[in-house]
């Protein structure tokens, strides 16, 4: 390991006040790579908790126990563990201001990441082009998630995992998510890949180059070096880097297809055509769906049409491998990051099109306004939590449809303005 200086912590807290919100899942939550902040908080009213953390811990002994975790394993594992409070603040905090997604991309895909991305891709040529063979997911892809959630290696957090996730265990928010993760760490611990004082990783428990969570690390971490050790944290990134590979191609990767690109629309189009659903490409094709070069869209299979900053900002057709990326992560910031810096690694340029950088992003309690406005006028969001996902998306439409307006599923300070005309409480 190499020394944490103040420096890097506070490069830590840039990157984790930098992460991109999660959304609801449409379907049944997928498994979740690095669940820093898609985890869904537990009930309301969870078990009540035992009266001190030792209390807990000694109690949550016959758990691992019983999960086949030793004496010898947990005794090791919780060495100098305790209540972490630095954990607790970040579990409890629920920001009122979410980044928009220009600024959260631009910092994502700066140009300095793209620069070391380019870089490495030639440095590591060989390591790459051999997880590729094995794999089928490309050195670019691969790349933009090291990136991504470790600016490649030079911080993936250095809070000692058992006491993370012990501490969300006994008291955050996600009870269940600590126990469930603190028992697949404690078997990886047990299983001898990592020494206890180096199984260190985010507040939510995510670890290493990748930021897997410890069941994710149990379902997909690869060993690639061969030394019988899946290493996630060691200097060489070869074995994070084939895990997240090797994750990737479990999510459903398609091996030679891109993620998607950027597209133009034609005046007059219907936005409400971006509803999540996937259509070919000659169905694009003939609405006057094009390329950003004018070309009709390739066809790659079914795709999506995404508009992350509604009728005004840039336009995407996403596939399959899409979706695959937000099984890393479900966000569409964070997926369209990866997958923008994947193809600036390979050569590519930014984006043409412009993002309304103008508009200003609704707070968390403005878009709870907004739900409860949309509920209230007919168009169900599904509860009032601020967080947009593919129900609040559907009810904007649907609002914006009755009222004539494009129906792109854009939450803005003009649709709220629009909304509180139309009343709804
Ligand atoms: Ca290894």
């Amino acid at each position: 390991m190499t020394l944490r200086t103040a420096a890097r912590l506070a490069t830590a807290a840039v990157l984790l006040a930098g992460c991109a919100q999660s959304e609801p899942a449409a379907r049944a939550p997928a498994p979740q790579a690095r669940p820093a902040t898609p985890v869904a908080a537990d009930p309301a009213e969870p078990a009540p908790r035992p009266a001190s953390f030792v209390a807990w811990r000694d109690g949550f002994r016959a758990k691992a126990r019983a999960a086949g975790v030793s004496d010898a394993t947990f005794d090791a594992a919780f060495a100098g563990v305790g209540l972490n409070a630095r954990v607790l603040e970040l579990d409890g905090r629920q920001p009122e201001f979410v980044r928009p997604i220009w600024d959260y991309i631009d910092s994502a895909v700066s140009e300095t990441r793209v620069a070391t991305g380019r870089r490495l891709r030639v440095e590591k040529a060989d390591d790459l082009a051999r997880i590729e063979a094995a794999y089928g997911v490309p050195a670019e892809i691969v790349l933009a998630i090291w990136g991504a959630e470790s600016a490649f290696g030079s911080f993936y957090g250095d809070i000692n995992v058992i006491e993370a996730l012990a501490t969300l265990a006994y008291e955050g928010r996600r009870r269940s998510f600590g126990e469930e993760q603190l028992i697949a760490a404690l078997t990886i611990l047990q299983a001898g890949d990592i020494a206890p004082e180096r199984m260190v990783g985010s507040w939510a428990g995510a670890m290493g180059h990748t930021q897997f969570i410890p069941t994710s690390y149990l379902a997909y971490a690869v060993d690639f070096t061969g030394d019988g050790r899946r290493d996630l944290w060691a200097e060489d990134a070869l074995d994070a880097l084939a895990s997240t590979a090797n994750y990737l191609a479990r999510a459903g990767w398609r091996t030679g297809a891109p993620w998607g690109a950027e597209a133009r629309l034609p005046q007059g189009f219907d936005h409400g055509l971006a509803d999540g659903r996937a259509r070919d490409a000659a169905f694009w094709a003939e609405r006057g769906v094009r390329t950003v070069g004018g070309a009709a869209p390739v066809d790659h299979g079914p795709a999506k049409l995404l508009l992350p900053a509604g009728a005004r900002g840039p336009a995407f057709l996403t596939y399959a491998n899409f979706d695959a990326i937000k099984r890393y992560n479900n966000a569409t910031a964070y997926a369209l990051a990866v997958a923008h810096l994947a193809d600036r690694i390979g050569g590519g340029g930014p984006f043409a099109a412009e993002w309304p950088r103008g508009d200003r992003p609704l707070s968390r309690s403005e878009k709870e306004e907004m739900q409860r406005r949309l509920t209230g006028l007919g168009f169900d969001t599904r509860g009032a939590d601020g967080i947009v996902g593919p129900d609040t998306r559907a009810a904007i439409r649907g609002f914006q449809s009755s009222r004539g307006l494009p129906p792109d599923g854009y939450d803005s300070a003009e649709l709220l303005a629009e909304l509180r005309r139309a009343g709804g409480l």
